[in-house]
């Protein structure tokens, strides 16, 4: 089994003004003349972590991470004004014509591998290849299992939470219920319902479920973003034009190397998502991790992730 490598700081961050009203924060750690990488968190509005440095050689890439819009350190917080899918697909461009880099690995899980599929579809030429773990294709179906009905059925302790922030009136649709209390004018129905929901993603995230994780999505800053910009996307078919959008222009990726990594028991992306994504795309080597749930800190996730980055440096040096 494959860990981390040691924590690291970045050698360079800033924030990058990418609209009238955005500010992307950045980081880059490892090697500036290594082979680019860039990593896109979940959610969207997850933000970045310290641990999302360390699934790479800093001896080997150049690894560029960054808080989407309205995430972590870029600012406004919180923010959905001027914020789609299409507008993160440019600032991705935006910090890659900044830094200089022609082309790049694009690493990304949950709402990181829909990013990351995105951003690949309409910019192929850009990318050297794709890592992508806990496949969300950002589907009704998807959503309905995770916000409706389906996860309920495996964690009835922790729905409760998530269910009883709404009145049985509304319980028909909550992502409608949440949207309205997350873009209200009440600050503390706000905030109440984004940690009820917020925490809701965190308890369901691993195998064998976290304390810490839920403490974590417990805070207001944390609560926030997440819940605030996921059903923003998720009200809006994630600014996609069909349903299936990513399956549909698979073909456009397919030459690009590519490895999913997914966790058998993911309940808040079930693998049904990830066997579709195999099925239309064959050639990327397809890792099932028979002992994790949905988060990249699942021990046989993180060691098959890092495992991956190890391959592809191993391949660029020969
Ligand atoms: N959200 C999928 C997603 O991207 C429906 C995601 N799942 N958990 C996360 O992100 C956190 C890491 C932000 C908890």
């Amino acid at each position: 089994m494959k860990t981390l490598y040691p924590e690291i700081e970045p050698f360079d961050s800033g924030m990058l003004k990418v609209s009238d009203i955005h500010e992307v924060h950045y980081e880059r750690c490892g090697n500036p003349d290594g082979i680019p990488v860039v990593f896109l968190h979940g959610g969207p509005g997850g933000g970045l972590l310290p641990m999302y440095r360390r699934f790479f050689d800093p001896k080997a890439y150049h690894i560029v991470l960054f808080d989407q819009r309205g995430s972590g350190k870029s600012t406004p917080h919180a923010e959905l004004k001027e914020n789609t899918t299409w507008d993160l697909i440019n600032d991705i461009e935006s910090l890659r014509e900044k830094f200089g880099i022609g082309k790049w690995f694009v690493f990304g899980g949950s709402w990181g591998s829909t990013l990351s599929l995105a951003y690949a579809e309409t910019h192929p030429d850009r990318c050297s290849g794709l890592i992508l773990r806990g496949i969300f294709l950002t589907r009704k179906k998807e959503l309905d299992w995770f916000y409706q009905y389906g996860a309920s059925e495996i964690f009835p302790d922790f729905w409760e939470r998530y269910r009883d922030e709404i009145p049985e009136a509304e319980r028909g649709d909550f992502m409608t219920a949440y949207y309205k209390r997350l873009t209200g004018d009440d600050e503390a129905v706000r905030l109440s319902a984004a940690r009820a929901w917020s925490v809701w993603e965190g308890s369901t995230s691993k195998l064998l479920p976290s304390a810490d994780l839920m403490e974590h999505w417990e805070g207001a800053h944390e609560a926030l973003q997440l819940a605030r910009i996921e059903c923003h996307y998720f009200m809006n078919n994630s600014f996609f034009p069909t349903e299936d959008y990513l399956i549909e222009n698979v073909e456009k990726i397919r030459h690009l190397p590519t490895v999913i990594v997914q966790g058998r028991y993911d309940v808040v992306c079930p693998i049904t998502s990830a066997w579709e994504l195999h099925k239309a795309f064959p050639e990327a080597e397809f890792i099932v991790v028979p002992d994790a749930g949905h988060s990249v800190s699942e021990p046989g996730i993180t060691s098959a992730l890092v495992d991956a980055m190890d391959k592809f440096k191993e391949k660029a040096a020969v």
